[in-house]
């Protein structure tokens, strides 16, 4: 049987306590849209509180560290983020990837560690726009998946692949339809390579400026299981509006 589509929400540095509403105006409306998985990421200190305010919705970090505990100041473990309610963790965002210096083995370990703490994980991939101009995206994004894909018992089952090329990420720009079939094809077929058959059901997200605009023929896409979605995720208005264009 075909998956539900996933539509999840990263909140990025954004959200205090105020942003709660928002969350519960999520959950209320995902309640009345069954025929789609919705879930949110806000920061790490909104988790415990995100996860008593919602029922229906899931609930993930953006991150994790590798290591369970530990003189890691400011970091927060996978372990922690289960803790404080988690369902599954973001890793390998390019914000990670960029900002932090994060490579394909890190986002492993990472990824790895996530699983082992009892979390599902969404695996972010993504080439620059440099590397598209190129002719390179499918290798890089091909690269990654190799270098950065868990391979512990039964991680495949857990795992959902969200494709972000960094050029659209809150830029407003997307990329043609036809670009991102292709990816999603080239994607699908790393997978298998990877996994075998089983990588033939692993979800497989788009990310990068989705909004209720452009959802709809996104989402209509061949291989585009759900969208991962920032900005637009903020107000419970934006994002449903979302979540309504995958029912
Ligand atoms: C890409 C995306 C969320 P935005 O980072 O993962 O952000 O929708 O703001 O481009």
């Amino acid at each position: 049987m075909a998956s539900l589509p996933y539509i999840v929400g990263n909140w990025k540095m954004n959200g205090t306590r105020a942003s709660l509403s928002e969350a519960r105006a999520i959950d209320r409306g995902a309640a009345r849209l069954p025929k789609v998985q919705v879930a949110i990421a806000p920061p790490a200190t909104l988790l415990h509180r995100t996860r008593e305010a919602v029922e229906l919705i899931g609930i993930g970090g953006q991150d994790c560290h590798a290591k369970d505990s530990g003189a890691f100041t400011g970091d927060t473990s996978a372990a922690m983020l289960k803790d404080a309610g988690a369902d599954f963790t973001i890793v390998g965002h390019s914000e990670r990837r960029t900002l932090h210096g994060e490579t394909d083995a890190d986002v492993r370990a990472k990824a790895e560690a996530a699983l082992g703490a009892g979390l599902a994980v969404i695996l972010c991939v993504g080439e620059t726009e440099g590397e598209r101009d190129a002719g390179n995206a499918e290798s890089v994004v091909g690269g990654q998946l190799e270098g950065s894909c868990p391979h512990s018992d039964g991680a495949v089952d857990k795992l959902t692949v969200a494709y972000e090329p960094v050029w659209a990420i809150g830029t407003g720009r997307v990329p043609s339809v036809d670009d991102v079939a292709a990816m999603h094809k080239a994607i699908r077929a790393k997978l298998v390579s990877i996994y075998g058959e089983a990588g033939a059901g692993v979800r497989i997200l788009y990310g990068g400026s989705v909004k209720a605009e452009n959802a709809s023929e996104l989402l209509s896409i061949r291989d585009v299981g759900g969208a991962l979605v920032g900005g637009a995720s903020l107000t419970a208005e934006s994002f449903l509006a979302i979540v309504g264009a995958a029912a």
